[in-house]
């Protein structure tokens, strides 16, 4: 069988300690679990540049990472990827702030992980690369002579092809696309929008089942969504009910409802909305006050993105005048935590809480709304509260669907939430755990290999 290659911007090397938050990592590693090589950044920033590759075996996987120098790091990832392209693709154009050097940096640091992971393939080895930071590394593997199935998954969403026309030389971008064999996308909302681009912007016109003829080839483009272990995660939650960490959390509720949310900091993550919203709920329903405990884990994320330290001073201020207005003595409302916390201890908050907060302003799919629906207790499970503009909504429709602009949405959400009867939660529980417990990380792999095969 052919070796699969996982190429990421950061990889999750096991001798790395802590928890961090992310998406990416928890739903490909599946499909490294007959072996293969994973390839990446380090996270490091090292003077010296660019060192040679760095290797760690664990588990019959390989772990391969380079560093980036300082002006890679600031180029390429605080630059192009994290203040151009996350912006544009979230929507967002007002937040990016686009500068020449940080495209140039970008392609040449693509251009650094070409080289470097050219030599580590063999012949046979299928090589799936992921999301906005490496869109053009297949095209720099093509030119230096890599004749390899060639695979690309989009994390986020795309955006109609009148926003990807504000992205300066996005026909450059785009064009970067049409090396890979295969690229998925998370929702056929944003196959629609990135094959709509791919024919305005560079005149090609897709066949009705995404194909493309490129100078290399034939490309595909799928909707692909991907999931989580449920079984595994909703084994940990069962284990972690009973855990320290839980117990002590319960004992803090002293009876009271807890609504959660668990967000990278992000300002595609909709969190002032929410904390207006859950205002707005303590405002126009006196009757939950002190009944209702909100817990907001906002790991730090990105921290060296100025548009990231504007959101958090934001943030702060916001928890501090709701519970400023609406604390008592002997109750906060709302608990907001910037530090990470383990994937276990999350798990168990998950199946303690009666409600989820998923507001996203735009989300390539959203698994925070799965590991909470995988964490449920069906004999008592909690209500789901999703943004229409996740991916996950795509599928997940027995949520309580939200506009995420109205935070006066989102609080009569929650008031639905909270008084809504066990018949109906247990009701739309049982169907949202059939979608989470079908689509899930594995199938995600697999399906994705299996199109890149093909
Ligand atoms: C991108 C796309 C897409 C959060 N806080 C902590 C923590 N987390 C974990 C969650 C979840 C993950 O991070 C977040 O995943 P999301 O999917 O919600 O969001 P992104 O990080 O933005 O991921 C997204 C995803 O890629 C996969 O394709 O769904 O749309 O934006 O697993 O549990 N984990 C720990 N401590 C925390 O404090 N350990």
């Amino acid at each position: 069988m052919a070796r699969v290659v996982i190429v990421s911007n950061r990889v999750p090397v096991p001798t790395e300690r802590g928890a961090r938050a992310g998406g990416l990592a928890v739903g490909i590693a599946d499909a490294l679990k007959d072996g293969g090589l994973w390839f990446g950044w380090s996270g490091q920033i090292s003077a010296s540049a660019r060192n040679p590759v760095r290797k760690i075996e664990a588990d019959k996987i390989t772990y391969a990472t380079i560093d980036l120098n300082q002006e890679d790091y600031d180029r390429f990832y605080v630059g192009y990827a994290n203040s151009t392209l996350w912006p544009l693709l979230h929507f967002r154009l007002g937040l990016i702030d686009f500068k020449r050097e940080d495209l140039d940096g970008y392609f040449s640091v693509n251009r650094t992980f070409a080289a470097a992971l050219a030599l580590e393939l063999e012949p046979d080895d299928i090589v799936w690369i992921h999301d906005y930071h490496l869109i053009p590394l297949g095209a720099e593997l093509r030119r230096l002579g890599v004749r390899n199935r060639l695979g690309f998954f989009l994390h986020i969403p795309f955006v109609p092809a009148s926003l990807f026309s504000a992205l300066p030389q996005g026909e450059k971008l785009l064009r970067a696309f049409l090396a890979y064999d295969v690229v998925g996308l998370q929702t056929e909302e944003h196959r629609r929008d990135f094959l709509d681009a791919v024919k305005q912007v560079l005149g090609t016109e897709p066949g009705a089942d995404g194909a493309f003829v490129t100078a290399d080839g034939t490309s595909r483009a799928i909707a692909n969504p991907i999931g989580i272990d449920a079984r595994g995660f909703a084994a940990m939650a069962t284990k972690a009910e009973r855990s320290t960490e839980t117990k002590r959390l319960l004992s803090s509720l002293v009876g009271r409802d807890l609504v959660i949310g668990v967000d990278r900091l992000d300002y595609s993550k909709g969190l002032p909305n929410r904390f207006a919203a859950f205002g707005k709920l303590l405002h126009d329903h006196p009757e939950h006050r002190q009944k209702v405990s909100y817990l907001q884990v906002a790991a730090k994320s990105r921290e060296d993105v100025s548009e990231y330290q504007a959101l958090r001073r934001e943030l702060d201020r916001k928890a501090g005048n709701i519970n400023g207005r609406y604390a008592e003595f002997d109750w906060v409302p709302l608990r907001y935590m910037t530090r990470p916390m383990s994937r276990a201890t999350l798990a168990g908050f998950y199946r303690a809480a009666k409600v989820a907060l998923v507001t996203p302003l735009r989300d390539g799919m959203n698994l925070v709304a799965k590991e909470f629906i995988a964490a449920q207790d069906l004999n008592d499970p909690g209500v789901l509260i999703l943004s229409r503009f996740a991916g996950a909504a795509e599928d997940l429709s027995e949520a309580l669907i939200v506009n995420p602009y109205d935070p006066g949405e989102i609080t009569d959400a929650m008031h639905q939430a909270l008084t809504m009867p066990l018949e109906e939660r247990r009701d739309r529980m049982d169907r949202l755990r059939a979608r989470v417990f079908t689509i899930t990380a594995e199938s995600y792999c697999r399906n994705f290999l299996a199109a890149l095969a093909a």
